[in-house]
């Protein structure tokens, strides 16, 4: 069975420039951009340009280069947003898929949150 992405959902509509966003990091591949009801101080999605629905679609189907440049501009978030385990005092990852996985806008992105102690609380 094949993948299906709905090129309506609201974080194509970002990555078009048909609503606005606050950019934290755009590169090649990627776009990382806070969120909108964000639950702690450090509150970023990251997403690939490319149409991934979800994490398991994108390692199935993106490029050397999409996956590289992905998994770099999270790390690359979590420096700008000073919580890596160097300079921060770390963060949660998460990224939500189907139904199951409560994934609200069916684009595949990867929630960093960090900032302050985040208990046992999941996005
Ligand atoms: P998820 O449940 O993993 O699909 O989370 C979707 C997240 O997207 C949720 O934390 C709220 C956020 N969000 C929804 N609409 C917008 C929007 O228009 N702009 C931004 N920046 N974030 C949004």
């Amino acid at each position: 069975m094949s993948y299906t992405y709905d090129d309506k959902n609201i974080f194509a509509k970002i990555l078009r420039g048909e609503i606005p966003n606050t950019t934290v990091l755009e590169t090649q591949h990627s776009l990382a951009f806070r969120d909108l009801y964000p639950q702690a101080p450090t509150h970023v999605l990251v997403i690939p340009k490319g149409a991934y629905v979800s994490y398991d679609h994108f390692a199935a189907e993106a490029s050397e280069d999409e996956i590289v440049d992905f998994t770099r501009a999270i790390g690359e978030v979590c420096r700008l947003e000073g919580v890596t385990l160097t300079a921060g005092n770390g963060f949660r990852m998460i990224s939500n898929a189907g139904e199951d996985g409560v994934q609200e806008v069916p684009h595949l992105h990867v929630h960093i949150l960090g900032g302050r102690p985040l208990g046992l609380m999941l996005t």
